[in-house]
């Protein structure tokens, strides 16, 4: 076959050609082009204006779940208040990977439809910054998030950090908080955002290398538990993590288990997290739908939810409090499970499909 009739025909099977039957055949709600999240230093400076300015205009917006959060005053702490209220039930488990990869796509879903932003959520890829952690981009004044807390001698729990008090510069410096740290139903505080930014925590665990071992995870069982981190395993590799050392690197709310959604730099680092478990998904086709794991919390000790279920998460179990962007389903474990498999099924569960249209690059 001539080249030129191989890329027609390819083009033809794809669906690029207007009007082909192919494309007419095709169910649209499949993800045939899956959007791009993209690095912060990949974005423009005005794509990074926009995810800023989405992010404000959120937080100028009155909160939508009032009945449910009486102390959210804002529909970005309504955000802040749906991961702490579910905090006990949502990390440490089988399906603390999945659930924040859901409660991503809502978060993204809400800067684009109330806030009429076109883009992604950026991933923040802390292992680019070792060498000059307090100059990462992220940290700028104007394209980024603002710098460190005031010098307050840093986290006594952190080793390494810096800063510690209210942040001082960038676009959220005048931010004001009202969920309170500790307490589901902890009345309102009005607050300032934090930061205790610890760069050797940084060159420790943010690197190449840390990324290089979690992917090499065998199974599901084992990659959850190596990229979320669990202080129970004595393996000092498993015990802090990716994904709890990278809350750590920035400190202050970020710190803070129950309410670290209050920092923008939350969903950054969550993309991130996000992004090396679609990486090992992308590994093998037996990856991609891989899942299990307890479904009560490895820390009984630490989070309260008492008599959490029994038996492991599987494709069917139900994320808590988050539905489906744009449906009045609850959305379950399998409908996040491929980042590009919007309408297809999921294997061993009839019924369930993806809704997710997105990849990394
Ligand atoms: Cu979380």
């Amino acid at each position: 076959m001539h080249i030129s009739t191989l890329i027609l025909a390819f083009t033809a099977a794809i669906g690029l050609t207007t009007g082909s039957p192919v494309l007419q055949q095709r169910n649209s709600d499949q993800c045939y082009w899956a959007s791009p999240r993209k690095e912060w230093r990949m974005l423009t400076n005005q794509e990074k204006l926009n995810y800023i300015n989405a992010v404000k205009c959120i937080q100028n917006k009155p909160s939508s779940m009032k009945s449910k959060f009486p102390y959210s005053t804002s529909r970005y702490e309504d955000f802040i208040m749906l991961h702490k209220s579910e905090t006990p039930r949502i990390h440490f488990v089988g399906h603390f990977l999945p659930w924040h990869r859901a409660f991503l796509a809502n978060f993204e879903k809400v800067l684009q439809t109330e806030c009429n932003y076109s883009g992604m959520i950026p991933y923040w890829d802390q292992s680019r910054d070792t060498a000059n952690f307090l100059n990462a981009p992220v940290f700028h004044t104007t394209y980024g998030f603002g710098g460190n807390g005031a010098e307050e001698g840093g986290d006594p729990n952190i080793p390494g950090s810096t800063g510690g008090g209210c942040i001082t510069s960038g676009p959220f410096k005048n931010l004001r908080i009202h969920i309170a740290h500790a307490g589901v139903d902890a009345p309102n505080i009005d607050r300032c955002l934090k930061r205790a930014i610890a760069p050797p925590l940084a060159q420790a665990w943010q690197t190449a290398k840390k990324e290089s071992q979690v992917l090499a995870s065998p199974n599901y069982e084992t990659l959850a538990v190596v990229l979320e981190g669990d202080v129970i395993f004595p393996d000092v590799m498993v015990k802090l993590g990716m994904h709890n050392s990278g809350h750590s690197t920035v400190g202050g709310d970020m710190f803070d288990m129950y309410i670290s959604p209050g920092d923008p730099l939350f969903y950054l680092h969550h993309a991130n997290i996000d992004r090396i478990w679609a990486s090992w998904q992308d590994l093998s086709s037996s990856n991609l739908y891989a899942i299990g794991n307890p479904i009560a919390p490895r820390q009984n000790s630490m989070l309260s939810w008492p008599n959490p279920p029994a038996g492991n998460v599987t494709p069917k179990f139900e994320l808590y409090s988050l539905k489906v962007p744009g449906t009045t389903t609850q959305a379950v474990v399998g409908n996040v499970l491929n980042t590009r498999g919007r309408g297809v099924g999921v294997p061993g569960a009839p019924g369930v499909k993806g809704v997710l249209c997105y990849q990394y690059v």
